[in-house]
């Protein structure tokens, strides 16, 4: 008997810099019902789904910059979405800032997501490893992104988890464009991947890159599947947020590389399929068939070097 679990992306639209966790969880719960009433046994939620994003301003203020991070998970806001999807017997993904207070006062600050089970208990954490962009603000840009001087990068490694019948992993945004990512989890038995993301399509500043922003994101999600037998699901934060731009396209994509789910939109959104957790196993079985095809002896650069160096 083939295994399979309904999968729904709840993409959101912008969140203003100024709304309140509240105003957010609300959305999140309305989205989640719409979830349920698809039958959706996981709900994945964006990259930093509590707040704006944030990593577009140079902020200096601590205050202000500690109200955009969570120091408890689930905390008092956000603990009537646990409540209702383990009600519902939902499980899900969040993204969201992770303030780490330690014992001598000093402060770790994480770009965090969280696997939730059926049950409302958190299953996993993994601390985004690809942060992007810059620990200063760059001069003549409209829009900054500091998300290396917000944030630092993941300890967590990239662990999967058997949970909800199935071997998952959890990745954040830029991570989605490196080939390590799924490779790491890939290799670890991950069946399917679930991320978040806030991809502004002026992200590089180059308008030619720029143009490609869908297309790139659209191609390092169905290579990563594909290339590692995985389902992947891709939820973002999309539509004009603070003026910023950030592209929509959750979507849901198979083993095969191909996307069963896409939003039409970029505002709250839900998109659902069934995933046949076994299609994994058959392209692991055949093309991917890891054990028998890889050749890590001629790969040891990719963990021992960072850049590139040319010959002379
Ligand atoms: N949030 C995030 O990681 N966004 C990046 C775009 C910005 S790169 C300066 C992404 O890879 O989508």
């Amino acid at each position: 008997m083939s295994r399979s679990i309904v999968v729904a992306a709840a993409q959101m639209g912008p969140i203003a810099r100024n709304d309140s966790r509240k105003q957010v969880v609300d959305r999140l719960l309305a989205l989640l019902h719409e979830a349920h009433a698809r039958g959706a046994e996981l709900v994945v939620f964006p990259e930093l789904t509590l707040t704006t994003f944030f990593p577009r301003w140079y902020l200096t203020d601590e205050t202000e910059i500690d109200s955009f991070f969570e120091t408890e998970m689930p905390g008092q806001e956000t603990k009537p979405l646990f409540d209702e999807a383990a009600r519902l017997g939902i499980g899900f993904y969040l993204g969201y800032a992770e303030l780490v207070l330690l014992e001598d006062g000093d402060k770790k600050r994480f770009n965090t997501s969280i696997l939730v089970d059926r049950a409302g208990a958190i299953v996993g954490k993994y601390r985004k490893i690809h942060l992007p962009g810059h620990d200063r603000p760059q001069p003549g840009r409209d829009a900054q992104h500091l998300e290396k001087y917000f944030f630092l990068p993941g300890d967590l490694g990239f662990p999967v988890w058997r949970t909800m019948d199935a071997v998952m992993g959890m990745c954040i945004c830029n991570d989605r464009r490196w080939a390590e990512t799924y490779r790491v989890m890939a290799l670890k038995g991950a069946e399917m991947i679930v991320l978040g993301y806030n991809t502004p399509n002026d992200h590089t500043g180059n308008y030619d890159f720029d143009g490609l922003s869908e297309f790139h994101h659209q191609l390092s999600v169905q290579a990563g599947a594909y290339q590692n037998a995985m389902w992947v699901v891709a939820t973002a934060k999309a539509g004009l947020e603070e003026g910023s731009q950030l592209i929509g396209q959750s979507m849901i994509v198979a083993p095969s590389g191909q996307i069963v789910a896409m939003a039409a939109t970029t505002a709250d959104e839900v998109i659902s399929a069934r995933c046949d957790l076994d299609m994994a196993a058959l392209y692991r079985r055949t093309i991917f068939d890891f054990a028998r095809h890889r050749e890590p002896q001629e790969y040891k650069l990719i963990s021992e070097r960072k850049g590139p160096v040319p010959p002379d």
